[in-house]
């Protein structure tokens, strides 16, 4: 896709047939590693970039949704490294697959979760995101693609399965030979007989939070003289959207957004939000005169770090604070009919929901599986470890919708981030948390750490690790409670007797080499024992993990890649 060769003339193979004039059937053969993971294909720019490869994926979501035919499309992306070329292919590749009409973000911009609510505004049947999240950006970094269907979220795993499937088989795709779509102005053109409409980025997506949120508290407070924010846009998505809706709609001084071009490496970091790469924002934040609030969202958007005074909220702390102040919240107040986890995600929210009287589910990592309990009105919010809430307002985690919530809640409680959070602890207890990762790992390597684990898994129950007895060993198994579904091997899970628990899992987002992630949590009830440092809290369960899993004799790994 990014080169251009590729892009006018879809050539590698003669036409096998000619349809229309313009539509040109090419002949392709399949590549052997486009299975989706977690969340969408995701890969090196490179492998992208071998001639046919998007192509074939992108005939395979079509061939895999033949009820796409006729209907309108969303697309859009984070604007990295081969965005606006990657969407000219798709585009002439739907608009010979008999899309009816393409919704397109200006400049190729949509962020994931501005792109779901579109899906579900304006009655699409999916869409395409363009995005590789947090993963690095540039000729050098990753690209990736996101199918979304028509209730605004990610394709269930069936339907992965499905292009996947189709993707192992293709042998030709469809284009139209046409010029390139400009996209840089609102309004329709046609392309054969698609309608493209290239749309506003930010307005439907800025006119639902407006619903969701009191923006008047928002705005008396970002425009008190009393209190100071600083959003971190990382150079990706975000930038658009925290101008308008922070400093635009919301009044927060010119200044307030870091970062807010969206740029195609991302400035050159990672735009992943956690403490190890928003180091400007975490200076700041950290620093003399810090700033009362700090927020950062990833690269499409669909993530969020909080930050108050020198005090970080863990990503599970801030969902169970979120389902804790839902009364705060006009889009919330009363409204919270369940929640929803996912499995390696602390169990603070649980404790919430026990006390709201409301289910709490657990589900496996990873967005997709949340659609099926907010599409059946079982659950309000939900979120995951991984610096992910969101809600029933889309089906798709949301990063400046988390931040609008804790603006909202901080402006209805007048206190600091660290008092609420603080009080949250007092009042429920704290769930110390934190997550190892060890990146670039020889795959082969890393499955055999996991097998061994699995088979070491039924023997552990009441073994003894320092002064931690085993109460149960299992792997998690989901079964969606809406369909049946049953998602097998998400993780093996071992909890101690005082409640600690250990998670570990490989990720299905990498793209190079393998990486585990090692997810360490442990309770404390005790408000006086509260303010211990997390990673001392959880030192004898990070031994515990070495001596389950063994990372140091296995990997060959003295200490992990990232911790979070
Ligand atoms: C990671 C996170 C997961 C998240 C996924 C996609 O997956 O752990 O919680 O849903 O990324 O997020 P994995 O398989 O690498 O652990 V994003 O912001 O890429 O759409
Ligand atoms: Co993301």
């Amino acid at each position: 896709m990014i080169h251009n060769e590729t892009l006018h003339t879809p050539q590698p193979g003669p036409p096998a047939e000619t349809g229309r004039t313009n539509i040109v059937t090419v002949v392709t053969q399949p590549f052997t590693d486009q299975r989706p993971g977690t969340s969408g294909l995701r890969k090196k720019v490179a492998v992208f970039a071998q001639p046919r490869y998007l192509e074939n994926f992108v005939q395979s979501v079509f061939d895999a949704l033949p009820g796409w035919r006729g209907a309108t499309l969303v697309l859009g992306g984070d604007g990295r490294y081969g965005n606006e070329l990657a969407l000219q292919v798709i585009l002439k590749m739907a608009a010979a697959n008999g899309i009816g009409r393409a919704l397109v973000g200006r400049a190729g911009l949509l962020s994931t979760p501005a792109a779901s609510c579109v899906i579900r505004r304006r009655d699409a049947a999916g869409g395409i995101i363009l995005s590789a999240s947090h993963n690095p950006g540039g000729p050098d970094g990753d690209f990736g693609i996101k199918v979304n269907l028509a209730n605004g979220g990610p394709a269930p795993e069936k339907v992965t399965q499905a292009i996947y499937e189709t993707s192992r088989t293709i042998r030709a795709y469809r284009a139209l030979d046409a010029p390139d779509v400009p996209l840089d102005r609102l309004g329709q053109s046609r392309l054969g007989d698609m309608v493209v409409e290239v749309i506003d980025p930010v307005a439907d997506y800025a006119a639902l939070m407006e619903r969701l949120f009191d923006f008047e508290a928002i705005r008396a407070l970002l425009t008190s003289g009393r209190f100071r924010m600083r959003f971190d846009a990382m150079h990706a998505v975000t930038g658009p959207y925290a101008h308008e809706l922070l400093e635009r709609c919301l009044g927060a001084p010119a200044g307030t957004v870091l970062r807010g071009e969206p740029r195609t490496d991302f400035g050159g970091e990672p735009p992943d939000p956690n403490l190890a790469h928003a180091q400007a924002l975490v200076a700041e934040m950290f620093g003399p005169d810090a700033p009362d609030f700090g927020a950062a969202c990833d690269g499409d958007g669909d993530r969020n770090m909080i930050l108050g005074r020198r005090f970080f909220v863990t990503p599970s702390d801030s969902l169970a604070v979120l389902a804790a102040n839902a009364a705060l919240v006009p889009g919330y107040r009363g409204r919270l009919v369940g929640v929803a986890r996912s499995m390696p995600t602390s169990r603070a929210l649980d404790r919430v929901a026990a006390r709201l009287g409301i289910p709490c589910y657990e589900t496996p990592t990873g967005w997709k599986y949340f659609g099926n309990l907010l599409d059946a009105g079982r659950i309000t919010l939900c979120g995951e470890e991984s610096f992910g809430t969101g809600s029933d307002h889309a089906r798709e985690k949301d990063g400046l919708w988390a931040v609008l919530y804790w603006l909202n809640l901080l402006a209805a409680r007048r206190a600091s981030v660290e008092d609420v959070v603080r009080a949250h602890w007092r009042s429920y207890g704290r769930d110390f948390y934190t997550r190892h990762d060890y990146e670039g790992l020889n795959p082969v390597t890393a499955e055999c750490l996991m097998k061994r684990l699995r088979r070491r898994l039924p023997h552990l129950s009441g073994q003894v690790f320092g002064a931690q007895r085993v109460r149960l060993a299992d792997e998690f198994s989901y079964t969606d409670p809406v369909d049946g579904s049953v998602s097998p091997g998400q993780g093996p899970r071992i909890e101690f007797e005082d409640g600690a628990r250990l998670v570990l899992r490989l990720s299905g987002t990498g793209t190079r080499g393998a990486t585990l992630r090692v997810y360490l949590e442990r309770f404390e009830p005790d408000p006086a024992r509260q303010g211990e440092d997390v990673s001392i809290a959880v030192a004898a369960l990070a031994q515990a993990a070495e001596a389950i899993a063994g990372m140091r004799a296995r990997l060959g790994r003295k200490r992990p890649s990232v911790v979070t």
